[in-house]
């Protein structure tokens, strides 16, 4: 059976970007794949954290997990920092990436630029990443298009260390891209993604947002004023991301979508988004506040890092022994 990991960062309310690119990936994969399912609280502090929100986060996340329908006895759900191979595995292959490299990944660069001084984790945390991946011998990486960068770098340090020090070393995983929902935009500004730490709260959906909310943020979308309803991400990215949010929940291709609606205007395709976003996180909404209260939670993620250890362990030995590491 193939491996699959993933991981989220619990840095804030995940949102229908996070759901649609992987989330609900996780679900798909679990039916017939040994699925690993990380909350990366090491990534999180590559920018600062409070501390008691740090920890309130990760609970969040895991709830949400087990909420949308993750299950804990198919997968393996866990905290990163419980297990301590992911530190030591990214330290081993820093001393084998290259700062130009790093510093030319897309995601660096934006949240970098224009800063005179940056924090180093900012620049090495898609290093962190391939430790998450390549920790566990991982053949299927399930992320949105946002990290495709990334996993192309972790295919690079794991081949680069293979031809090193022998084949056997890692598994050289693959990325796994939704085909609808790989990459949502804001709703306020279409041609940036979706995302948890963007100031204004309507240019995202998050899957807990009131039934209110969720209207308020889509009526106000940010669309265009020539007034006709086409897919056509270049000259309409508003439009067309509207479509793609309605087809990645609703499991119809957006040319059906389109076959099917009489719509007068974008106000009758923003209401009829309003109603397929709220029927879909329903669900979602209904399971959540009883995992999030309840003791089977942390019991759950203890039993998972457990799981997780000893197949790090397992990694890391080989690794060690590889590199001539210890006694
Ligand atoms: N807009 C998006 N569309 C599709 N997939 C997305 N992902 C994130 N944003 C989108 C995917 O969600 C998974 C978890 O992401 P993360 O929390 O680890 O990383 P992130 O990219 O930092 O998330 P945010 O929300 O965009 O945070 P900030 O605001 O801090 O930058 C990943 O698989 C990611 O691809």
């Amino acid at each position: 059976m193939k491996r699959v990991f993933s991981g989220v960062q619990p840095t804030g309310n995940i949102h229908l970007g996070n759901y649609l690119g992987a989330l609900k990936q996780f679900v798909e994969l679990q039916e017939d794949h040994e699925c690993i399912y990380c909350i990366v609280d090491e990534h999180a502090i590559t920018v600062p954290q409070d501390p008691k929100e740090l920890r309130k986060h990760i609970l969040d996340v895991a709830a949400l997990y087990l909420s949308i329908g993750v299950d804990p006895k198919k997968s393996t759900v866990f905290v990163q920092s419980q297990v301590s191979g992911h530190a030591e595995l990214g330290w081993i292959l820093c001393c084998n990436s290259y700062t130009g490299e790093l510093s030319r990944m897309t995601q660096f660069k934006a949240k970098s630029g224009g800063k005179e001084s940056v924090g180093t984790g900012l620049m090495t945390y898609p290093v962190l990443m391939a430790a998450d991946i390549l920790l566990y011998d991982t053949d299927v990486v399930p992320v949105g298009q946002d990290q495709k960068q990334h996993i192309e770098l972790t295919r690079d340090l794991a081949i680069r260390i293979n031809n090193k020090y022998g084949e056997d070393t890692f598994v050289v995983p693959d990325g796994r891209f939704m085909k609808s929902g790989a990459r949502i935009m804001s709703l306020d500004d279409p041609t940036s993604k979706m995302s948890k730490s963007a100031e204004n709260i309507h240019s995202r959906i998050s899957l807990l947002d009131e039934d209110s909310k969720i209207k308020k943020s889509i009526m106000r979308a940010t669309t265009d004023s020539d007034g006709e309803i086409r897919f056509d991400i270049e000259n309409k990215p508003g439009v067309s991301n509207l479509l793609n949010i309605y087809s990645a929940l609703s499991g119809k291709t957006v040319e059906e979508i389109l076959a099917a609606q009489n719509w007068r205007g974008y106000g009758d395709l923003k209401k009829e988004l309003v109603a397929v976003t709220q029927e879909a996180l329903a669900p979602i909404k209904a399971n959540y506040n009883e995992i999030r209260e309840s003791e089977e939670l942390i019991k759950i993620l203890n039993e998972g890092a457990e799981r997780a250890n000893v197949i790090a362990e397992k990694t890391m030995k080989r690794v060690r022994d590889k590199f001539g590491l210890g006694l």
